[in-house]
């Protein structure tokens, strides 16, 4: 039975269990927006060459039927190819290119900052096996110690949430990034937000953060994919006096926020406008 279908999926996990990688994450929410059921190979950081039988050193993989498929773009191509009749996945090109555009723009704004204030997490979380090549791998790749990139997060939490101000405004106007249903591109965007969630001892977003309505909305789909009982909470960052506003409360106006639907619609912009020359 075609719905029945099984891949089995190499994961990347910490102690707990849960998925670390946010290639892998994109990769289980890929696989069950095409219906799949998934046997996971369990496992962590090292050991992947073996596990994979010197197929691969980096993870996702998947199996299908005996084929072997590495890296999770091409692993979300080769679904969308060998299954069509399923939900697709990467509606067109223009799909791919702006997907890899918003993730590159998340990575540059939220995991490069959060990578320094949970690479401790990070390597302590991991499974005990793996605790002395995270640490020597991350500390080759950060060129300092762990704990002196982590020390003082604190003060530099804060100032990640402001920069995501884009991200919430386009998710104020659409449901989620595939517009009715969500698609690979929300899966690549939510992927980086499991990741920070499954590392995150201290959380990086307010409790009123907007994001948060998507991002329930995101690790709910397929029956809690995103709920392992080793996630932490995303909701609940503290803000101390001096920090900056974690988001903007007005409602966005402007030439990118509001469709020109003749002279009423613009009104009180060009009475601002208009203003603001006359004040010269
Ligand atoms: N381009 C690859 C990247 C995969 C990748 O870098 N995976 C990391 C985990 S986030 C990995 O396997 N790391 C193993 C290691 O650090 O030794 C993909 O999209 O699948």
């Amino acid at each position: 039975m075609a719905n029945a279908k099984r891949i089995t999926l190499y994961d990347l996990q910490l102690a707990s269990g849960c998925t670390i990688s946010p290639f892998v994450w994109a990769t289980k929410y890929a696989l069950a927006h095409k219906g799949f059921e998934v046997d996971i190979v369990p496992g962590g950081f090292t050991g992947i060459l073996e596990r994979t039988g010197g197929r691969s050193e980096r993870l996702p993989v998947i199996v299908d039927e005996g084929k072997w498929v590495l890296d999770s773009w091409l692993i979300a191509e080769y679904l969308d190819a060998t299954y069509p009749d399923r939900p697709t996945l990467i509606g067109g090109p223009s799909v791919k290119t702006l997907t890899k555009f918003l993730e590159g723009w998340l990575w540059r704004t939220a995991v490069t900052p959060w990578f320094g204030c949970y690479i401790k997490d990070y390597r302590d979380l991991s499974l005990p096996q793996d605790h002395a090549y995270v640490t020597s791998s991350r500390e080759a790749m950060l060129g300092r110690k762990i704990e002196d990139v982590q020390a003082g997060r604190e003060d530099r939490l804060p100032h990640v949430p402001p920069t995501l101000e884009p991200f919430r405004q386009i998710l104020r106007e659409s449901k989620w990034l595939g517009g009715d249903r969500p698609d690979y591109a929300d899966y690549r965007a939510l992927a980086v937000f499991l990741w920070t969630g499954s590392v995150a001892t201290t959380p990086p977003l307010t409790a009123d953060d907007p994001l948060r309505d998507w991002l329930d909305r995101g690790f709910d789909l397929y029956g809690g994919l995103g709920r392992h009982p080793g996630m932490h909470t995303l909701f609940g960052l503290k803000l101390r006096p001096g920090d900056p506003e974690p988001f903007t409360k007005e409602p966005a106006r402007g030439g990118l926020a509001s469709r020109n639907t003749g002279p009423a619609s613009t009104r009180a912009e060009t009475e601002m406008l208009t203003r603001a020359r006359a004040a010269h």
